[in-house]
């Protein structure tokens, strides 16, 4: 198989890190997001989005990187992606929940416009009020991520196992150490994500992302 991938993207970077836990033999090959190979005619006929993650499985061409996790998931048949009926559909509402409202809120409304120029507000007043939209948008995320996701008896978004909801979510999640977010109001969500953190293939899968806080340290930003 092979992963057109970027390897700081926070939808690519659990997708590596799936596939590195699950030893899959997968081709990763970086699409240069930053000089523009996206728009290529080359990866274009490869994905008319012009985004990244897409998998091919030989003929088959797979993009979204929701459905990406899932079908490797089933690909190796993993427990991190239940068959019963119902912890199938735990699962699938979690990342559809992260996919729709965690990181359209934390990342997109709030991570992204301070540390990602095309992404910041031309107008210092419409950047604030986007700002503080996303950052009180964002507490309600962790909120209900604390309290009934990871609150009472569950180590794991999804229980007691880790799914491949916590792959996903970690990714969205960890954008946080680009502006300098801790989640310590959150202690639920602080002691998972210190969880996910201390997983053997946490740190290969997600060296860009450090790499990136560092390149963005300096200005004081926004925090949740
Ligand atoms: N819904 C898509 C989103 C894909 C996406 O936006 N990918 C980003 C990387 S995080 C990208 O390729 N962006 C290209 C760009 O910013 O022009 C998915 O989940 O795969």
């Amino acid at each position: 198989m092979i992963l057109y991938t970027y390897p700081g993207s926070p939808i690519c970077r659990p997708i590596a890190m799936f596939i590195a836990d699950h030893d899959i033999d997968v081709e990763q090959r970086v699409v240069d997001l930053l000089a523009g190979e996206h728009f290529k005619t080359a990866f274009a006929a490869i994905n008319p989005n012009n985004a990244v993650p897409v998998l091919e499985d030989g003929s088959f061409r797979l993009t979204e990187s929701s459905a990406i996790l899932k079908y490797l998931a089933d690909v190796v048949e993993s427990p991190a992606y239940p068959k019963a009926l119902q912890a199938r559909a735990r699962v699938n509402s979690a990342m559809d929940w992260v996919n729709t409202g965690l990181y359209r809120t934390f990342g997109y409304g709030f991570c992204y416009p301070q540390v990602l120029a095309h992404l910041k507000w031309p107008d210092p007043t419409t950047q604030s009020l986007v700002l503080a939209a996303g950052q009180d948008g964002a507490r309600k995320f962790l909120g209900v991520m604390n309290d009934h996701y990871l609150g009472g008896q569950n180590p794991w978004l999804c229980g007691d196992r880790m799914t491949i909801a916590d792959y996903f979510s970690s990714g969205v999640l960890s954008l946080g150490e680009l502006t300098g977010c801790d989640f310590a109001a959150w202690p639920h969500v602080q002691r998972w994500y210190q969880q996910m953190q201390d997983l053997p293939n946490w740190q290969s899968a997600n060296a860009a992302l450090y790499a990136w806080a560092n390149a963005v340290k300096g200005p004081e930003y926004l925090r949740v």
